[in-house]
């Protein structure tokens, strides 16, 4: 996508409209927005982390933002771009609740081996328990994210592998809805 380019072009929106849940006119105006933001046209980390901030004040979201952001850099290229921001916020504000599983999934499979680890998932629950500080009471068998993990693969890890396949993380998610709520927490934010 070039670069000081005020409108995306017929080409691109029509190759976004067929890639995301978006209209042309919600495309045209998340495009400028994006810009306004990010007037280079692609975000760096430290770009990412920033937005971050601006919603979590009272915590540290750097990790989680970092996380995220490598699940939104499709391609690795170490920053993102339009395209690449608006496919990722389609499924995740859009997306059905599968889109939206499979890349939960992704954001917790950190090296990305098609299995989530009890350490992965700590990494991340981690991330999410830093950036969202004392904002939140939680339960007495959640408040460290030691326990919380452990409660998570109890539930869903049930060959005792000690990871987490795509099928265990699916229909884990499926029996428990506040499961669900808490693993997408990351919904809405961006
Ligand atoms: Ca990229």
């Amino acid at each position: 996508m070039g670069k000081n380019q005020s409108k995306l072009s017929q080409q691109e929106i029509d190759d976004l409209q067929k890639n995301t849940h978006f209209d042309r006119k919600e495309l045209q105006q998340w495009y400028k927005g994006f810009l306004k933001d990010c007037p280079s046209g692609s975000l760096n980390k430290q770009e990412f982390q920033k937005i971050y901030k601006q919603f979590f004040p009272f915590g540290d979201p750097t990790n989680f933002a970092d996380y995220v952001f490598n699940v939104f850099d499709s391609d690795h290229s170490g920053t993102i771009d339009f395209k690449e921001f608006i496919c990722a916020l389609s499924v995740t504000s859009r997306g059905t609740l599968e889109d939206k599983l499979q890349w939960a999934f992704q954001l917790y499979d950190i090296d990305g081996n098609g299995e989530i680890s009890y350490d992965e998932m700590l990494k991340i629950v981690e991330a999410i328990y830093k950036m969202v500080g004392t904002m939140v009471k939680l339960p007495e068998d959640e408040d460290t994210p030691e326990k919380r993990v452990k409660k998570i693969f109890r539930m869903m890890d049930k060959d005792e592998s000690n990871s987490l396949t795509l099928e265990e993380f699916r229909e884990g998610s499926q029996r428990d809805q506040t499961i669900v709520s808490a693993l997408s927490l990351y919904d809405g934010l961006v």
